[in-house]
C-alpha cells in the first residue's frame, strides 16, 4: 500500500512537473509572438530578439539585446552612409531601409563624369539633383562620387575622342570641376575628387588624364575642386591601398606633396570592397598610417563578398551569414578603434541590400553574391547585427 502511495505521489509530481512545463513554454511562446507583433510594422530591418544562446559565449555574457531598439543613427556618432541609384529611391522598402539608417548619400553613378557631363557642351544634373533632394527631405549629406575617375572605360566617348594636348586637357579638366562643383555649392560637402589613380605597382593608371596631363592632373584636380568651394572636404579614394605596398606609398607620398605645394587633400577613401578571409589587421595598419597623417578616413564603398568557391546558385546559409557578420564587427571595431574620433568621416556600404548590391547588378549571369548587411527583402542581416554590435561595443 506504501509502495503504491509512493509510486502515486510520484506520478503526480511528475505530472504537475509537466503541466508547469507545458504552461511556461505556452507563456514563452505567446510573449515571443507578441514582441514580435509589437516590433513597430514599419520597422523592416529588426530581428525580433538577440537572445543570448542565440550569440557567441562572448556577447552571451554581455547580456541579450533588442536589435530594433537601435539604429545606425543612434549607434553611431558619425554618418553611416549607402551608396544609391536615383531610380530606386522610390522603391518602398528601399526608401524606409535608408531613412531608418542612414544619414550620409554617396550615389553609385549619378555624379560621375559620363552621367553629369555626358557631351562637351551638355550638363545632365537632373538624377543627382534627385539624390541630393531626397537626401535634404530625410536630413542627411550627401558625398559626391567622382569628379576624376582614372578608368577610360568609364569615360563619356566625347571626353576620350577629344582633340588637343595638355593646354586643352588642363581646361576641360578644370571646367568640369568647377561647373559640377558650383551646381552642387552648399548642398554636397564632400567629394571623391580623384577615384583610383594609382596601380597595385604605385604607378599612375594609364587613362585619358594621365596621358594628357602626367601626374599633374592629380594636383590639378584638387587644386581646381578646392577654388571652386574651399569648404568641402577633398578626398582620394581608392581600392587595395588597405594592404600597404607600394600602392599605398604612391598614395601617400602623393598626399604629402600636395601638402608640400599648399593643395588640400582633406581625406582618403578606402573603398573596402573586401572579402571573408581579409585579415583585420593589414586593413587597420594601414588606416592608421592614413590616419597619422591627420587624414579624415572613409570607409567608402564597404562591402563582405561571400561567393567565393560557391556555385552561382548558392544560397546564403547561416553559418556564413554568421562569419560574415563577425567580419563586418572586426572591421568596423578596428576603424573605431583605430582612428582617432575627429578623423571618423563615415562608413558608406556600396549599395542597400544584396537585393541593389553591384556584384548582383554587374555579373547577373556570373555571380550571385550576398556582400551588404540587408537581405534581398530588405530584412537585417547577421552582417547588420555585427556592425551595430561593434558600434555598441559589445
Ligand atoms: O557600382 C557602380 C556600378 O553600378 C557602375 O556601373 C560602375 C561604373 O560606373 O561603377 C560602380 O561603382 C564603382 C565605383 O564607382 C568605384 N569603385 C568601384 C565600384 C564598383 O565597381
Amino acid at each position: 500500500m506504501r509502495s503504491t502511495n509512493s509510486k502515486l505521489r510520484k506520478t503526480n509530481i511528475k505530472l504537475a512537473a509537466l503541466t508547469f512545463l507545458l504552461f511556461t513554454s505556452n507563456l514563452m511562446a505567446c510573449k515571443s509572438s507578441m514582441e514580435e507583433d509589437l516590433a513597430p510594422a514599419d520597422d523592416v530591418s529588426s530581428e525580433a530578439v538577440v537572445s543570448a544562446n542565440e550569440l557567441g559565449d562572448e556577447q552571451a555574457l554581455a547580456g541579450s539585446f533588442h536589435l530594433k531598439d537601435y539604429t545606425f543613427k543612434t549607434v553611431f556618432d558619425f554618418p553611416i552612409g549607402a551608396a544609391v541609384v536615383k531610380e530606386r529611391l522610390e522603391e518602398p522598402l528601399y526608401d524606409k531601409t535608408l531613412r531608418k539608417d542612414f544619414s550620409r548619400l554617396s550615389s553609385e553613378s549619378n555624379f560621375k563624369f559620363k552621367s553629369l557631363h555626358p557631351e562637351e557642351d551638355k550638363y545632365t544634373f537632373e538624377k543627382a539633383d534627385a539624390i541630393v533632394e531626397y537626401a535634404k527631405r530625410n536630413n542627411m549629406v550627401v558625398h559626391g562620387h567622382t569628379l576624376v575617375w582614372s578608368h577610360d572605360g568609364t569615360q563619356p566617348k566625347w571626353l576620350l575622342n577629344h582633340k588637343g594636348g595638355a593646354a586643352e586637357f588642363d581646361r576641360l579638366l578644370k571646367s568640369h570641376i568647377q561647373t559640377v562643383l558650383k551646381h552642387f555649392k552648399g548642398k554636397v560637402s564632400s567629394w571623391d575628387v580623384v577615384n583610383e589613380a594609382i596601380a597595385d605597382n604605385g604607378e599612375f593608371k594609364n587613362s585619358i588624364w594621365y596621358r594628357k596631363l602626367g601626374r599633374e592632373y592629380f594636383f590639378k584636380a584638387f587644386k581646381y575642386a578646392h577654388e571652386a568651394d574651399p569648404n568641402i572636404k577633398l578626398f582620394y579614394n581608392d581600392y587595395g591601398q588597405e594592404f600597404g605596398g607600394k600602392k599605398m606609398r604612391t598614395i601617400m607620398a602623393l598626399i604629402e606633396e600636395a601638402k608640400q605645394r599648399g593643395i588640400p587633400v582633406h581625406g582618403m577613401g578606402f573603398q573596402l570592397h573586401t572579402v571573408l578571409r581579409i585579415t583585420v589587421s593589414k586593413i587597420t595598419t594601414n588606416l592608421a598610417l592614413a590616419a597619422s597623417k591627420g587624414l579624415l578616413i572613409h570607409i567608402s564603398e564597404f562591402d563582405v563578398s561571400v561567393k567565393k568557391n560557391k556555385p552561382k546558385t548558392f544560397i546564403l546559409d547561416d553559418l556564413l551569414a554568421r562569419e560574415q557578420g563577425e567580419k563586418i564587427k572586426a572591421i568596423v571595431k578596428g576603424y573605431l578603434q583605430t582612428v582617432p574620433k575627429k578623423q571618423q568621416f563615415g562608413i558608406t556600404t556600396w549599395g542597400v541590400s544584396d537585393n541593389d548590391s553591384y556584384f548582383n547588378k554587374a555579373y547577373p549571369n556570373r555571380d550571385h553574391d550576398y556582400p551588404l548587411l540587408f537581405d534581398k527583402k530588405y530584412k537585417a542581416k547577421r552582417a547588420y547585427r555585427g556592425f551595430i554590435e561593434a558600434g555598441l561595443g559589445r
